[in-house]
């Protein structure tokens, strides 16, 4: 392996584009690897959930990618992607950084699964879904008060994860109404690493 980071992701869409868009921030080298090119014992020896992404860096493979997130923000700190531990504004970086799995990615993947698969959701049970989303925007309009990214006037590894589900919200009109939010995932959009890996392309 050239680079100490491997990524296993399959498109620029899945969840490691994440992990790519904090890398491309950070200016780091890595390689990537797809689910069906991994040799054997094959993927499911590195992730027996068989998600994406996975990554292996400096040795150590693990999953999920907030901890993949959290993780590279503070190995490669020097990159001041993650506020230090002793920061006021560390409690606050997790706190996103766990809502955008916790709180906002939840809610999203009930409204996919009720709208996607079929005969999970009825139009009612539709309809109430997308008022949850909308509920989680309602809070984050009113964070977003005056901050041009989330903890005020310094990009994080937590703008990255919230943009992501964001841009999934504006893909199903559901950012409508809430001003404030869509021009912060506008920023973040515009942010030259973020384009580099065409995650909004
Ligand atoms: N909480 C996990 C979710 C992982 C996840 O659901 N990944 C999707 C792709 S974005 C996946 O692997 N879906 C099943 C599949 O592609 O087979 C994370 O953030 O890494």
């Amino acid at each position: 392996m050239k680079s100490d980071i491997l990524l296993y992701s399959d498109s620029k869409k899945d969840r490691g584009s994440k992990v790519r868009w904090l890398l491309a921030e950070m200016n780091l080298e890595y390689e990537t690897v797809s689910r069906s090119n991994v040799p054997p014992p094959g993927y499911s020896a590195l992730n027996p959930f068989e998600s994406l992404p996975t990554v292996t860096v400096k040795g150590a493979t693990f999953f999920e990618s907030s901890a993949i997130l959290l993780y590279l923000a503070d190995l490669y700190s020097e990159r001041q992607l993650a506020p230090v531990i002793s920061s006021p504004d560390r409690p606050v970086y997790l706190q996103w950084m766990v809502f955008s799995e916790a709180t906002l990615d939840r809610a999203l993947e009930k409204l996919w699964a009720a709208e996607e698969i079929p005969g999970a959701g009825t139009t009612e049970n539709i309809h109430k879904l997308r008022q949850d989303v909308q509920d989680v925007f309602h809070g984050l309009e009113i964070s977003l008060q005056g901050r041009q990214y989330i903890l005020g006037d310094r990009f994080s590894a937590a703008d990255i994860s919230l943009a992501y589900y964001l841009n999934w919200a504006e893909s199903e009109s559901l950012l409508e109404g809430f001003p404030k939010t869509r021009n912060y995932l506008l920023r973040m959009k515009d942010r030259p690493a973020a384009q580099m890996i065409g995650l909004f392309g």
